[in-house]
């Protein structure tokens, strides 16, 4: 029987050595280095070689893995066109909003997810604050293919908007006396507000493809110029397990789907349990996706962690003003309240006519 290991990959490996000796002094050149400068450098070495490889038309396989750091290093990140300080209250509102809205709904016997909002609220925001657009401007706008989990998220969003009622968020997942929210993204059940429906894992990934490529029948045949939506899908590590989420990630590369964007929160939990103990789920969905045609960008470690120090001192990755004051962790903090010094407890809130932020005990007996 053929043993599998001695197999070559490449045609390449089967040609006769032209020219043994220079293959020599290739190798000898890559052992020297490693052993005077470390594997670190020759690695590095490796790596642009390869670069110029690719750079001047010689045809290599692709690598499937980057170093496990951010794809764009902090050097050549681009300053963020906004106003951070307002864009991380408004994040926290949300994030406080929506698991106050779950807490809230548990004092009923209704269940519902904290966490995936909670680890995602940043990736939500910056879309909705910088990314996507709305169906009243020029076009078609984007189409959005939510996680189906984070639906508190959106809905506390549609809370501060003021398109939801605090009562409409008491009543989450509750719709049969009406005015109730459905827990999951469903455009049968709450159709202005959700235009896809997810939730089933895996659901969102594959109808975004398949919508990104009918955008582009649409297009192409002069049916409907959508050449301007784009369609986003947010999914979470665990939901990558999914065979649907993973099985039409060739035909998306294959017809080139640029219109497309996953944005996959790796928060390293699922239901159920870890993801991956002992594994780098996120180098494993790299080279998942770059195998399969796309382009990958890892963000492993923002700002917060920047200031924290280097990556191996960051600990949980916090700096000291970031991690909340237990005695108020029953209360909204008071710089959520719009009131810089005000003390920010539920009472105070429910006195506020215009006020955004959720108590974690109802209202209501
Ligand atoms: C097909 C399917 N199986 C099981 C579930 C139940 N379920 C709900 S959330 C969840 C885990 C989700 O994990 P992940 O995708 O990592 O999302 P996170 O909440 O961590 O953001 C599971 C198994 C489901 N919604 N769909
Ligand atoms: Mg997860």
């Amino acid at each position: 029987m053929t043993d599998p290991n001695a197999i070559r990959p490449s045609e390449l490996d089967q040609l006769p050595d032209r020219d043994p000796e220079e293959t020599a002094e290739w190798q000898a050149s890559l052992d020297a280095v490693a052993k005077a400068a470390g594997p670190h450098r020759a690695a590095y070495l490796m790596r642009r070689t390869l670069e110029r490889a690719e750079g001047i038309g010689v045809a290599l396989p692709k690598l499937l893995e980057t170093d496990h750091v951010n794809s764009i290093p902090t050097a050549a990140e681009p300053a963020v066109p906004g106003d951070e300080a307002l864009e991380a209250r408004i994040t926290a509102w949300n994030r406080w909003n929506a698991a106050a809205m779950v807490t809230r709904a548990s004092k009923y016997g209704v269940g519902g997810h904290i966490a995936t909002f909670a680890s995602a609220a940043w990736l939500y925001e910056v879309g909705f604050n910088h990314f996507f657009r709305g169906k009243e401007g020029d076009g078609s706008g984007d189409q959005l293919f939510i996680q189906g989990h984070a639906s508190p998220g959106i809905y506390a969003r549609a809370f501060l908007d003021g398109r939801l009622t605090e009562q409409h968020l008491d009543n989450f997942r509750q719709e049969v006396g009406g005015n109730g929210l459905p827990s999951y993204p469903h455009p049968r059940r709450l159709p202005w507000l959700w235009e896809f429906p997810t939730v089933s894992m895996g659901l969102g990934p594959i109808s975004a493809i398949y919508q990104a490529r009918f955008n582009r029948y649409l297009t192409s045949r002069g049916i409907k110029d959508v050449s301007g939506s784009h369609v986003w899908a947010f999914l979470g590590d665990g939901e990558m397990d999914e065979p649907e989420s993973t099985t039409a990630l060739t035909l998306a590369a294959r017809e080139k789907l640029d219109n497309l964007t996953f944005v996959v929160n790796c928060n390293l939990q699922r239901l159920d349990g870890p993801v991956r103990a002992n594994f780098k789920i996120v180098q494993e969905l790299e080279a998942l996706f770059r195998g399969a045609g796309w382009n990958v960008i890892k963000t492993l470690w923002g700002s917060h962690h920047r200031r924290a120090g280097p990556p191996a001192a960051r600990g949980a990755g916090r700096t000291a003003a970031d991690v909340p004051d237990p005695r108020r962790r029953l209360h909204p903090p008071a710089l959520l309240r719009g009131r810089p010094g005000a003390r920010g407890d539920g009472e105070a809130a429910q006195r506020r006519p215009d006020h955004r932020v959720l108590p974690l005990l109802p209202r209501r007996p």
